[in-house]
């Protein structure tokens, strides 16, 4: 019943995509990948994660369960959020966003101004760099339609100068940073290089599975970058400068920091490298029975998938079902494994997805992972345990 009714509300947040909408509800492998068939039960994990420790538990929220995903789009009350400030709670009607810096014409939007520039959707899966680099930290992630207006004609119209290479998106949250005894409130920001904050994907978005943006999730604005971590997707936005130089705040170049020893002729050197686009990766789900017979079900996401496999225990890969109907690349793919006659007893269920260029989500002793000595951008497969 519930289910049905969250399977519902996914396809009516998908009312404007109404063709879009027909094809899912009409697509054996989604239909199948998350009703509940008649008789059909949820088996918790036997891995259950432990509680999110004192210390995260301002900046990581409503982490949902994965047992409970039984929808494409991850509807807004069940949507993680991160934030390493405040959350602040902003007046629309006295907000305005700013783009300034080298450009030659400096422009402020209203939020009425931006909702009358051209609209596009993009549905885009949004997973914070952390996700899965901690035992209490698996939920990170999550699936939402975003509606804004593209950012690349809004920088055309502010006129980059030709010395602009940098483009800094400001939030309005703020808190305080110590860099070698120095104090400052700094407002949370990120930036990108001017070529990749023209991607014509890149959007301001003032709209989640067709509601205004939560609070939480960054009302009344925020940059919806896709193919990027979530640390990208700066919410509760006011300014975007244009800068001559690399900007080194702290989410750039001291947190959200990946730091590697790599191999180079026998050679260890360390890498250190900020957190960008994102990286293949996959999780199982869920795992149901319905009349003696197991299914797992799970996601993947990332980067365009080609493929996702399934390993029982210490045994081969096999082929899931995966489900590409959906037509949008940013999105996770469902995909779901009949496992009809397990024996009795716990097993280890590891994903594994491979994307489009071939990349293969690495095993944990994989070099990309064993020689990471931060948690950030932990694409690893997942193993979960199961008791029968
Ligand atoms: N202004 C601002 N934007 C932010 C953050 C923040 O703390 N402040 N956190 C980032 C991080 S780390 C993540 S993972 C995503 C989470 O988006 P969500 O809260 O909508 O799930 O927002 C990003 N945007
Ligand atoms: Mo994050």
């Amino acid at each position: 019943m519930e289910c049905e009714k969250m399977r519902r509300r996914e396809f009516l947040v998908q009312g404007s995509a109404a063709a879009a909408g027909v094809a899912l509800l009409n697509n054996p492998l989604l239909a199948r990948a998350f009703p509940t068939r008649p008789g059909e039960e949820v088996i918790s994990w036997a891995d259950q994660p432990p509680p999110v420790p004192p210390a995260a538990s301002e900046v990581v929220k409503d982490l949902p369960r994965w047992e409970d995903l039984d929808s494409w789009l991850t509807p807004n009350n069940r949507f993680f959020n991160v934030a390493h400030y405040d959350r602040p709670a902003i007046d629309a009607n006295t907000w305005s966003l700013d783009v300034t810096g080298l450009v030659r014409r400096p422009q402020s939007f209203a939020l009425d101004e931006l909702k009358k520039l051209p609209r596009k959707e993009v549905v885009f899966t949004l997973e914070c760099a952390g996700n899965h680099g901690f035992p209490w930290f698996p939920t990170g992630v999550g699936t939402a339609k975003w509606v804004g207006t593209p950012l690349a004609p809004i920088l055309d119209r502010a006129q980059v100068l030709d010395r602009g290479i940098e483009v800094v998106f400001f939030g309005s949250d703020a808190g305080e940073e110590v860099v070698r005894d120095i104090k400052m409130r700094q407002n949370f920001a990120r930036s990108m290089s001017l070529a990749d904050a023209m991607s014509p994907e890149n959007l301001l978005a003032y709209e989640m599975n067709g509601a205004p943006l939560p609070a939480v999730n960054g009302f009344p604005l925020r940059l919806i970058a896709p193919g990027w971590y979530g640390i990208a997707n700066v919410k509760w936005l006011k300014r975007i400068e244009v800068r001559d130089t690399r900007y080194m705040g702290r989410f750039m170049a001291r947190d959200y920091v990946t730091i590697r020893e790599e191999e180079r002729g026998g050679q260890k050197i360390w890498v250190e490298s900020s957190v960008g686009r994102a990286l293949v990766k996959s999780a199982a789900a869920r795992v149901t029975r319905q009349n003696g017979r197991y299914r797992i079900v799970g996601m993947a996401w990332g980067a365009p998938i080609a493929r996702v496999e399934v390993r029982i225990d210490g045994g081969g890969w096999v082929p899931a079902a995966i489900d590409q109907s959906d037509n949008a690349p940013y999105a996770w793919k469902p995909w779901s494994f009949d496992w009809p006659n397990p024996a009795g007893g716990e097993h280890a269920i590891t994903s594994r997805a491979i994307d489009a260029a071939g990349n293969v989500q690495p095993a944990p002793d994989d070099p990309r992972i064993a020689g990471k000595h931060t948690y950030w951008e932990s694409n690893a497969q997942v193993v979960r345990r199961v008791r029968i």
